[in-house]
């Protein structure tokens, strides 16, 4: 008797001991690598991956590389190490992934790339999600190009073509290659291709900072000759609009200004006179992402690539528009 009470609370407390592992197993764990945090594109894009793992009852180890592609690959790395069931990352650079993507591989853990693209043998991940930022860049010129030729535009000096100045992305991210691939693309296209020049283009890494540094610099050189700015992103546009007031220009006024990401900042300056558009990135990918992860864990098929839906908006209807932005 007394031994089989003892024998029923051994096998009871086992149970018990097995379903809380259980339990604790069962709990899916990704290790994710961001870039850091230079825009408000980025923020947006960190806040919703962590709302939508806690949605989705997965456990987020989540890594802030502060901008440096070695401390992303030690970041994955190190989830390696701890044999999460699913690695997820943003490529800072399309670049240099093929050994620690190798490793993973030989590790058995699924990578799931997202936001930016990559250059990497396709067997090396399980999927990608993320923006097309050709499509972004080709918006960009066609929008101008729109803008220009129905306001009847002059060049500001006066004269025969239009000048624009570029602040590019991050030196080597597809964000900022496709942007530019695809701006170029449409611009070569445009029956108008003759009407415009590109005057400068430099990098002003996506940040607000850099990009009030980099159009200021432009305006030393330029300053009356300057009748478009064409930033990647919105963040270095608002820079931008600071340098150009400065100048004593009116920003999207004596100088045409177009964005990307559609961030409420731009919005802002959109409502207050300050730019004129911005060409939509969308940053909420984290559903998307663990329910693909989800599905890679049940072995189920996914595509290997799927672009998120992006739209353009301008001043015209900034103020409308803007009590239904989400970031
Ligand atoms: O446009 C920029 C951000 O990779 C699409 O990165 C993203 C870009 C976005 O910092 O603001």
């Amino acid at each position: 008797m007394r031994i089989s009470k003892a024998l029923v609370a051994i096998g009871l407390g086992a149970a018990i001991a097995a379903c809380s592992f259980a339990q604790a197993a069962d709990k899916i764990v990704v290790g994710f690598s961001q870039i850091g945090a230079e825009s408000e594109w980025r923020t947006a894009n960190t806040n919703d991956v962590k709302a939508a793992a806690a949605k989705a009852g997965i456990e987020l180890k989540f890594s802030d590389a502060q901008q440096k592609q070695e401390n992303q690959i030690t970041a994955i790395r190190s989830f390696i190490s701890q044999k999460v069931d699913a690695i997820g990352f943003v490529p800072i650079v399309e670049t240099g992934w093929d050994n620690v993507l190798r490793e993973a591989k030989r590790a058995k853990i699924p990578v799931v790339i997202m936001d930016r693209n990559l250059k990497a043998d396709p067997s090396l991940y399980t999927a990608k999600i993320g923006t097309d930022s050709v499509e972004e860049g080709r918006k960009a010129f066609r929008w101008i190009d729109d803008y220009i030729t129905k306001n009847n535009i002059k060049p500001r000096n006066g004269g025969d073509t239009i000048n624009i100045v570029i602040l590019e992305g991050t030196v080597g991210a597809s964000a900022a290659l496709g942007r530019s691939e695809g701006f170029n693309e449409a611009f070569a296209a445009s029956p108008n291709k003759n009407k415009y020049k590109i005057l400068a283009s430099q990098t002003g890494d996506f940040t607000r900072q850099k990009g009030q540094e980099v159009m200021e610099s432009f305006l030393k050189s330029y300053r009356n000759d300057i009748d478009v700015l064409f930033s990647q992103n919105d963040d270095m546009a608002l820079g931008a609009i600071q340098a150009i007031e400065a100048a004593g220009l009116k920003p999207a006024k004596d100088i045409v200004i177009v964005g990307a990401d559609a961030v409420k900042g731009m919005f802002q300056a959109m409502i207050d006179g300050k730019a004129n558009a911005t060409i939509e990135c969308n940053p909420l990918q984290g559903e998307l992402f663990f329910e693909t992860i989800k599905k890679i864990l049940n072995n189920e098929e996914v595509p290997k690539s799927v672009f998120v839906e992006e739209g353009v908006y301008d001043a015209s209807t900034a103020a409308e528009v803007f009590p239904t932005r989400q970031y």
